[in-house]
């Protein structure tokens, strides 16, 4: 492929509405004002769109996102978000200062790796009924760790006053863990950074509620 054909090419995000990992690309590219097509993977639609073979070469995780872009596929959404930071203009999405660096890295992995995990599809599926309260644990457990992270590292954002990787972090686990009513008023530091974060333009664009493959009955 000519080179100057694979830069102009507009990124493809194969996500789901209501998958966290696929809302945290879609706040990246709305926060970097790039312009992207979506193909929605359906994850629960015939058993699960992402375990057929041809998605599979896309992400052999069996899992969304996967976003084409540059001549590359990629998975894993914190890969994608830091390789379109380090290769796209607009607001930084990790800051210069080496120590917020590394505080956004750990409240995005607090996040990434900790708690999403847990609660993840494929995870509850394998947990059968007690699953509701086995998420419900996970989430809890977790944000009883973010709250005091966070009571130190926030400003008027997760990391003082820009918005970054952790904030698109936060959002999307705070709307998972309402889907799995748990009370996030308990924490008064996630619930304010979630109220505030959720006024902005780049996350409201993306919200699940109103995405192309968001069902009639979910949009808002
Ligand atoms: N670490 C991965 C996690 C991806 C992930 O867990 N994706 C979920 C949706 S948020 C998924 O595709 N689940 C499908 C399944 O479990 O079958 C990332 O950040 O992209």
């Amino acid at each position: 492929m000519h080179l100057s054909f694979v830069f102009l090419a507009k990124p493809v995000l194969h996500g789901y509405f209501r998958s966290s990992c696929s809302w945290r690309v879609r706040i990246a590219f709305a926060l970097k004002g790039i312009e992207y097509d979506q193909v929605p993977v359906n994850l629960i639609k015939d058993g699960g769109q992402q375990l057929t073979e041809q998605y599979k070469k896309l992400n052999p995780m069996l899992q969304v996102p996967a976003v084409e872009i540059d001549g590359i596929t990629l998975c894993q959404s914190l890969a994608v978000i830091q390789y379109v930071d380090e290769t796209r203009p607009g607001p930084r999405l990790l800051p210069a200062d080496p120590q917020k660096r590394a505080q956004v890295r750990m409240i995005s992995d607090v996040i990434a790796s900790g708690i999403q995990p847990l609660q993840n599809l494929h995870v509850l599926q394998k947990i059968g009924a007690e699953k509701v309260q086995w998420a419900q644990h996970f989430i809890d457990r977790g944000f009883q760790a973010l709250e005091p992270i966070l009571k130190q590292t926030a400003g008027k954002y997760c990391v003082g006053d820009e918005i970054s990787m952790a904030d698109i972090c936060l959002v999307p686990q705070v709307y998972n863990a309402e889907r799995f009513k748990v009370d996030v008023g308990k924490y008064p530091t996630i619930n304010r950074l979630n109220q505030t974060l959720l006024e902005i333009e780049a996350f409201t664009v993306t919200n699940p509620s109103c995405q192309p493959d968001t069902p009639a009955d979910l949009r808002a």
